[in-house]
């Protein structure tokens, strides 16, 4: 055999390598893209445990309005009532078969219930109570729930079910599967009545609500708010979900966006971002991170945060065009 052959042959080794390497990083792309054998009756049950134990938050919130010692991963203080409801969905959600991880928006890290993440397993990620800050004024909060079919932190496509209750003057409940959107009242003992089916955002929209103080916007997002201050009505609660179910119901935007001096924003995509763009891209409106949507990000950490945008899809391009 010459030195050139051996070379050549040298060449063809390193190509059927690389070539086999490549092969197996599409396997890999292939196998975290695959579907999975989800249960649906399992997500259902996942999304009626959520439902039955919003009466039990909601009936636990008027004794638990005081701060505790500790503070939540990102830093924010932590109402005896934002443990309360992080508990009992911790015990509730792992009791359930196809439960395989819970993590949430007051722990560190994920909880595992020790059955292992076999095919169909689901992974939970809950903020118990959104905008629990409001307590203390006694206005609207939210508990959210995101059901993934991948060990958590997911991607946003791994998303198989997401759903939202309103502790409002009624408990609703709104759910987001396999692209329908509908809005039951939750009664008192935890059953669900739908009230909204197949539930659109309206073509026309209303309403608009942005977080974070006007001084710290950016002067791109600044310029895009007097815009859109002369064409909606402002409607801001401070908490994520009654502003959502505002845009939800009478269409609008709501956001938070990134800051001068937090240009991640506020919000968390596993928790906030991912269930949140999951229903209003489910009920015909759009999301975004300012760039794309929010169902495309993969987050690296289990609370990461990122600027939010959810409402109808021209205001969402128009806030995109704004900040390209
Ligand atoms: P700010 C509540 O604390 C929350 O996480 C969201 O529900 C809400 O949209 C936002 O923060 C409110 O933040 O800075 O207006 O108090």
């Amino acid at each position: 055999m010459t030195d050139a052959d051996s070379d050549a042959d040298a060449d063809e080794n390193a190509d059927n390598d690389a070539d086999a390497d490549e092969n197996a990083d599409n396997d890999a792309d292939a196998d975290a893209d695959a579907d999975t054998n989800v249960d649906t009756a399992a997500v259902d049950e996942v999304l009626a445990v959520v439902a039955a134990t919003a009466p039990e938050i909601r009936g636990g919130l008027a004794g638990r309005r005081v701060y505790e010692s500790e503070e939540n991963p990102s830093g924010e203080r932590q109402l005896e009532a934002d443990v309360y409801a992080d508990e009992l969905l911790e015990e509730r959600l792992l009791a359930v078969d196809a439960v395989a991880s819970y993590a949430s928006e007051e722990r560190d890290e994920v909880v595992e219930a020790g059955t292992g993440a076999d095919d169909g397993a689901l992974h939970v990620a809950v903020d118990p109570l959104d905008g629990s800050s409001n307590l203390q004024s006694n206005n609207t909060m939210g508990t959210i729930v995101g059901v993934y079919d991948r060990p958590l932190p997911a991607a946003g496509r791994h998303l198989v079910a997401s759903g939202f209750v309103l502790y409002g003057p009624i408990t609703t409940m709104v759910v987001a599967r396999e692209g329908t959107v509908t809005e039951e009242v939750v009664t008192g003992d935890g059953d669900r009545e739908v009230v909204r089916s197949d539930l659109q955002l309206p073509d026309e929209p209303t309403v608009y609500g942005f977080g974070g103080r006007v001084p710290d916007w950016t002067d791109d997002f600044a310029d895009y708010v007097a815009e859109v201050e002369r064409e909606l009505k402002l409607r801001y609660g401070g908490a994520m979900i009654g502003d959502v179910n505002q845009v939800l119901t009478y269409g609008g935007i709501f956001g938070y966006p990134g800051l001068e001096d937090r240009p991640e924003g506020k919000l968390r995509l596993l928790f906030e971002g991912h269930p949140i763009a999951y229903i209003v891209e489910s009920a015909g409106g759009s999301s975004s991170d300012g760039d794309n949507s929010l169902l495309a990000r993969t987050p690296e950490s289990l609370h990461e945060r990122t600027p939010l945008f959810v409402g109808n899809e021209e205001y969402i391009r128009r806030l995109e065009d704004a900040l390209s």
